[in-house]
């Protein structure tokens, strides 16, 4: 079958920023632009290639900022577009490129095109937007916002429904329309004519809709992101884009496409149909989940999940991630985050992620091992999921304890507290009394200033594997094989390349693990460990490990 084709995004290392949550420069308690320009020395140190940016863009911030105002404006809290263009050139001058995140499946409903669409029915842009009749008296059709409700909104004035896959706030913009997908090429030249590198483009598969919107029945009603993400035209979509943009420049894509599935993640990716470089799967990420609920995984699932996103021709590239601003913190989901256990856990991850086959993207946080946020009652929550569905979930039937308990495990918001970069007041996030979401209250031990003087930090540790990782084709390009899929406890697998082939082995549990190593592999030198003590350099017959015992070793 050959070896993969070489490209940059394939070897670099992205690292997501969550600008509110970063850093806060302005002392308003809300991360912004000159906060991130403040911390490029600390990615540099890191050893990052590319970093992508959530929305940056003005909005009303129904969604963080997942609902766009003016696409070609930066959101007054962040700064300004000044502040923009330098931080860019800083990033230039750091030699790290930048990716924006594109939301154009839906906007904001403050947006000057929804204004004016819903202004008539006779008015130009009506048909940037879905619009459609009552039926019956009703909504249009039975489908479901993911943040609540109905998926169609009355607008009493012209007496139609607009249609909103995420909150009344965002309604979808209307793809079908050749004139709204011009505008949408027009703002992504805007950007990259600026010199971004690339974009993360939300929500994609999810802009080509099922125009005669069914019905759904009930058990398409438990996940209608399938239905949502199965559009009949979007590849026609992403092929004009591609053809029509991101063709005339060198740039990256990474699609997001939650309740899309591997297949499709695979087609949309395919080298040869030109249409996005990489799309985000979430087999792996949400491993357990139903909706709000964290259910129970074993090892050997989540094994399986690994070898299918690798079981594919050389044409498709994955992606490697377990967190971002829509999940818990990995640490806490895959590792432990116990004292005990949590460096040792969170340095398997480092492992895990940078030694896998596919581009690995960290969200910020994980690098120092932050953790999940301990909610005790629902006004803690910022998120308008959480807002959206509260009402919902308890007219079900469920208790309000069982919810906050499934949420300590399930919410986004894990992921959106603050960056802790020490151990002075709000973690030295802000100078402001409060921050716009509750620090972890953690951050006295878990911060960024500990570990840049600890070397055996979970930071130091990320440095060492992403210095070790650049350049390193074998590492990067090697085939992927998982060389113990039914054992409960440890992850082994090799990645072989032209030269080496490395073994590496991760005792993803709490207690000692035991597992036998065929002769192959005897005589393969330990490269890298998460163990300080205890550093057995060579494989034995048995290998012994030690609870979140991490090792890579090469072949000499
Ligand atoms: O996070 C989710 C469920 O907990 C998903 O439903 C999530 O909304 C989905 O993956 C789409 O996410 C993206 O689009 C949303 C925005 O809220 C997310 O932050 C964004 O990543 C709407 O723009």
């Amino acid at each position: 079958m050959g070896r993969p084709k070489k490209a940059w995004w394939k070897e670099q290392v992205v690292y997501q920023i969550y600008p509110r949550s970063f850093k806060d420069a302005n002392g308003d308690g809300m991360g912004d632009l000159q906060g991130i320009i403040s911390k490029i020395d600390y990615l540099v140190a890191l050893g990052i290639d590319i970093v992508w940016l959530s929305p940056h863009f003005d909005s009303p911030n129904a969604d963080n900022g997942y609902d766009i105002r003016d696409y070609r404006k930066v959101m007054d809290a962040f700064g300004t577009m000044a502040d923009f263009d330098e931080m860019l050139a800083k990033f230039k001058e750091k030699g790290i490129k930048l990716i924006i995140d594109l939301v154009v499946n839906h906007s904001s409903d403050e947006h000057h095109w929804f204004k004016q669409s819903k202004s008539s029915k006779e008015n130009p842009y009506r048909e940037y937007y879905i619009w459609r009749p009552d039926k019956n008296g009703k909504e249009p059709s039975n489908w479901p916002s993911f943040f609540g409700g109905s998926a169609w909104e009355l607008d009493p004035k012209t007496n139609e429904y607009y249609l909103h896959y995420f909150s009344k706030k965002q309604p979808d913009l209307n793809w079908e329309n050749p004139e709204l997908r011009e505008e949408v090429y027009s703002i992504m030249r805007f950007w990259l004519d600026k010199g971004v590198d690339g974009f993360r483009m939300d929500v994609i598969p999810l802009i080509s809709k099922h125009l005669d919107f069914n019905d759904m029945s009930a058990s398409e009603l438990k996940h209608p992101e399938i239905i949502y993400a199965s559009g009949p035209r979007i590849h026609e979509f992403l092929r004009e884009m591609n053809d029509t943009v991101l063709s005339q420049y060198d740039v990256m894509t990474v699609g997001e496409g939650f309740g899309v599935s591997r297949a499709l993640t695979q087609r949309m990716t395919d080298e040869r149909r030109k249409e996005l470089n990489l799309s985000f799967l979430f087999d792996i990420v949400r491993v357990g989940r139903d909706n709000w609920r964290q259910g129970d995984f074993t090892l050997p699932q989540l094994k399986e999940l690994f070898t299918a996103q690798n079981d594919t021709d050389n044409f498709h590239w994955p992606t490697v991630f377990l967190n971002n601003h829509d999940n818990p913190r990995s640490v806490s989901k895959f590792g432990c985050d116990s004292p005990e256990h949590r460096v040792a856990s969170a340095k398997l991850l480092a492992l895990l992620t940078l030694t896998q086959r596919g581009t690995p993207f960290l969200f910020q946080g994980e690098e120092i091992g932050m953790t999940n946020y301990c909610f005790t009652s629902f006004d803690q929550f910022d998120d308008v999921e959480i807002r959206g569905n509260y009402r919902q979930v308890l007219r079900s039937g469920v208790g309000a304890l069982t919810y906050l308990s499934e949420l300590n495990k399930s919410s986004r918001d894990h992921s959106r507290t603050p960056m802790q970069w020490s151990n002075e007041a709000q973690g030295g996030f802000t100078h402001a009394e409060k921050s716009w979401l509750a620090i972890n209250n953690n951050y006295e031990q878990i911060n960024v200033a500990n570990q840049l003087a600890d070397t055996n930090s979970v930071f130091h540790f990320y440095k060492t594997l992403l210095e070790m990782r650049r350049g390193n084709d074998d590492l990067i390009y090697g085939d992927y094989f998982d060389i113990a899929p039914d054992h409960e406890q440890v992850f082994a697998y090799t990645r072989t390349g032209t030269q080496k082939t490395f073994l590496i082995v991760l005792n993803m549990s709490g207690t000692l693990a035991c597992m036998k190593l065929d002769d192959l592999y005897h005589g393969y030198k330990l490269i890298v460990s998460n163990y300080t003590n205890d550093y057995v350099s060579w494989v034995r017959e048995t290998l012994e490990l030690g609870p979140w015992e991490a090792r890579m070793y090469v072949s000499v």
